[in-house]
Formats: structure tokens, sequence, C-alpha cells
């Protein structure tokens, strides 16, 4: 997979994504992460990538020209007869980015993501060239650079032989839209807290019952709306009337 990023702060995408740190994906070739700079398509003698908001208000908004022509110099330079990379706008007004774009973005051949800085990119650039818009949280940024590498992490780590001991199919049946277990390793006491006896039985049917309850118990508690879209087995229910009998008498 080939993933772009525009952006005018190409450093930071590429120190994030020196293959020491995002791993096996970009070090086995699975992945190339590569950055175009709105600002090497800018024609004036000051490079300018950025003005003053019409209609007034603070800030300055990313102009259209460069980011086309970033964009178009970009989408020339795809691979005679490759599919359409999708063209990811970075924004706090996109979809939230969840899972399940993560899994579909994972089967792309090639994937545009477009940063903005300041207030924003001017609306005809998204316009024109996005074809999905995502933000990763309620929360204000300083710009897309960030949430594009939480797409690049998300993504990366789904791409098939990226992870050595761990496949996308695995991450499904594993994952299922519940929360994680708690984990535990060696010492087997700390602080006089032991580690639950089952995990230490071998039982290994046990051993998946204990943590699928868990994994029903700790969702439940903390995320109760992610078991609406969880995948749940007619065991899974059956756990889940006991732990809510269970949490309505202790009320
Ligand atoms: C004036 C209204 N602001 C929107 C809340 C403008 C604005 C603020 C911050 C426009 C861009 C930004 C920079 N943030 C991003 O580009 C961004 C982002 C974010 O701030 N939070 C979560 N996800 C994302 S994806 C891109």
């Amino acid at each position: 997979m080939r993933i772009t990023v525009f952006t005018i702060f190409p450093e930071l995408i590429e120190a994030a994504c020196r293959p020491s740190i995002l791993g096996a994906a970009i070090e086995s070739g699975v992945l190339t992460v590569r950055t175009v700079d709105p600002r090497d398509y800018t024609e004036d003698r000051h490079r300018k990538v950025d003005d003053v908001p019409f209609g007034g208000g603070a800030g300055m908004v990313m102009m259209a020209p460069p980011i086309a022509a970033a964009l178009d110099s970009a989408l020339a330079a795809e691979p005679a007869g490759a599919r359409k990379p999708r063209i990811v706008f970075l924004t706090p007004a996109g979809r939230p980015f969840q899972q399940d774009l993560a899994r579909a973005w994972a089967r792309e051949d090639s994937l545009f993501l477009v940063c903005g800085r300041y207030k924003g990119i001017d609306d005809r650039a998204r316009r024109e060239y996005a074809t999905d818009e995502v933000s990763i949280g309620d929360y204000v940024l300083s710009g897309g650079e960030l949430p594009a590498l939480v797409v690049i992490d998300a993504v990366m780590r789904l791409l098939p032989g990226a992870l050595g001991d761990f496949t996308s199919a695995e991450e499904d049946s594993i994952h299922s839209g519940l929360l994680e277990v708690p984990q535990y390793t060696r010492p087997r006491e700390f602080r006089g807290e032991r580690v639950p006896e089952v995990l230490l039985s071998g039982h290994h049917e046990n051993i998946r019952r204990w943590r699928r309850r868990a994994a029903l118990e700790v969702t439940y508690r903390r995320r109760p709306d992610l078991l609406e879209r969880a995948e749940l087995t007619s065991e899974d229910r059956m756990i889940l009337e006991e732990i809510r009998a269970r949490s309505g008498e202790s009320d």
C-alpha cells in the first residue's frame, strides 16, 4: 500500500514514519509513506500557502491552489491502470474515524491524506477533491498531521503481513467490538495482588470463558454504547443478562 500525506510539515510525518518507529509494515515494504508539501507547488516568491479569511476573522486559511496543484501532480504520478486513490481530508468536521474505516482503507492500493493547518482549508479544495473526510475525535488540534499519523497507524497494523504474529482475521474475531480484557504477566504476585487463578490453570476452555466474561463486564461498565454494535453470541447474551442482573442488585 502507498500512503501519500499532503502537509506543510513533512518532517513531522517523516520522523514518525521512520521504519524503526512505525515498524514492520514499512520495513518489509508492505507500506510506503511519502509526503508532498503544497509549499513546493506555490508560484510566488514567498511560497505562500495561507491567507486571511474572506469575510474576516482571526487566523489563516490554507489556499486552494497549492493544495490542488500538489494533488494534481500526485494523481498524475499514480501508476497507470491503478485503482483511484481515496482522497481523505482530515478535518474536525469529518465523520469519526473508527475501526470499520481502518478495515476498509487497509484494502486500498493508495491513500491520499490531506492535512490542514490554521483554520483549515479553502472549502473549494475540499469540494473538488475529497472522497472522504474524517475527524479523530471531539477535541481541537492544531492541524491534521497527528490525525494523519493516527490513520496510518490504524491502517498499517491491518495490512496483511504487517505484524508477524497478528492477522486481521484474528483481530476481527478477538476484538469483535468489545474492550480489551485485563492482561497479566510475571510476577504472579505484585504488592499482595495475585494473578487470577484461572489464567495459571492451563485449562484453555476455562481461560477463554473467563476472558470473554471479563471483556463483556468491562465493556458493560465503561462503554455500554459499544455493546449495541458488538458481535455477540447467544452465550454472550446470557452472560450479559447475568452481569446486568447482578449490577441491578448492587444499585
Ligand atoms: C473555527 C472552527 N475550528 C473547528 C473546530 C477550526 C479549526 C480548528 C482546528 C480547523 C482546523 C483545526 C485543526 N485540526 C485539524 O485539522 C483536525 C482535527 C482536530 O482538530 N481534531 C480531531 N480530528 C482532526 S482531523 C483534523
